[in-house]
């Protein structure tokens, strides 16, 4: 697909310069990613911090694979904006068709869009949101509406809960990216019309497990008292659960845990009641992005902002079979 780079394969090949096969032109593996008859991707993933994550990599893996007719260039950034600035950099350097950018914040994204778009290359935006002075910078965005899933963890929480005291330990996920904004501006909003309703304690725990123990394990040792955790995500549930479990308080009967995501083990998890709620959001976008490909391909504009459908699970009538059927 990409034409400089291509032609000058072309009369290295002729040269006997480049490794080539011979009967179909494209280059040998080991060489360079440019094959003629795929479609180019470069993918900045955010990293590895979650089984949301894992999921969500597993399904662009598969749309992307070359028997689907593309060569994807994954980049894992380690949850790290500077590495995904610099895996930008190369994939426009190695001219890619398409740019795919699954942002760890919403913020700093100008210049290397800026640096994509001079060269022509559509950037597509999949799941975390980003905040960009000018939305032609990217082609488009399909992902979670983060806002309406923390909405719908306080409307859980005001109608289980009714006017019992809340105090409240909030574990976030990496602060300035669009899923933990949204859930947190969610938990603000229920909090400033609950009155009964008490921030105990506030920390990132970077979506990670092991964080997510640690901040508990430090809050219990602190001996703060609450009753409901509101995680940011499911694998700090994991964590802030292991820990309660070892100091011997209950998940589901002495604390609430709310948690989001809705992996396939936490609604194992939600069935046997340690997490009391869970609000899904559907990791699997590797199909929707290509399908967005596809429609660039077609000469066709695809629609700016996809939001995908999502649900929520209650401990108390969520069933075996809707874990059974769980893709991710
Ligand atoms: O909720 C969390 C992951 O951006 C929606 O990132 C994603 C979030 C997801 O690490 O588990």
């Amino acid at each position: 697909m990409k034409r400089v780079l291509l032609v000058f394969l072309s009369v290295l090949c002729m040269l006997g310069l480049a490794g080539c096969d011979g009967n179909t032109g494209k280059q040998s593996a080991s060489d360079d990613v440019h094959y003629d008859d795929y479609i180019v991707v470069g993918f900045s993933q955010v990293g590895a911090e979650s089984d949301w994550r894992a999921a969500n990599t597993v399904s662009m893996l598969d749309a992307f694979a070359e028997t689907n007719g593309y060569k994807l260039i994954f980049d894992d950034a380690q949850q790290k904006q500077e590495r995904q600035i610099t895996a930008i950099r190369n994939f426009i350097h190695q001219e890619v068709d398409y740019i795919v950018l699954a942002p760890t914040t919403e913020k700093g994204w100008d210049t290397v869009l800026g640096e994509a778009k001079a060269v022509g290359i559509p950037v597509i935006i999949v799941d975390r949101m980003i905040e960009v002075s000018d939305e032609s910078l990217f082609t488009c965005w399909v992902g979670s509406d983060f806002r309406k899933e923390g909405d719908t963890a306080v409307a859980w929480m005001e109608k289980r809960f009714g006017n019992e005291p809340l105090y409240i330990v909030h574990l976030q996920g990496n602060i300035g990216s669009s899923a933990q904004i949204g859930r947190t501006d969610g938990l603000d909003e229920g909090i400033r019309a609950n009155g009964n309703w008490n921030l105990v304690a506030r920390k990132s725990g970077e979506f990670t497990q092991a964080k997510g123990q640690e901040l508990m394990e430090e809050l219990i040792a602190q001996d703060a008292r609450f009753n409901v955790v509101y995680s940011e995500n499911d694998n700090m549930a994991y964590g802030a659960i292991d820990a309660l479990k070892a100091a011997g308080i209950r998940p589901g009967i002495d604390v609430f845990v709310i948690s989001f995501d809705s992996s396939r083990t936490a609604l194992g998890m939600t069935l046997a009641g340690e997490i009391s709620y869970n609000v899904e959001c559907n990791p699997l976008h590797g199909p929707r992005v290509q399908a967005i490909i596809g429609q660039l391909e077609a000469g066709e504009t695809p629609q700016k902002f996809t939001y995908v459908e999502e649900t929520a699970f209650d401990s108390r009538t969520i069933t075996q079979e809707v874990i059974d059927s769980r893709e991710y």
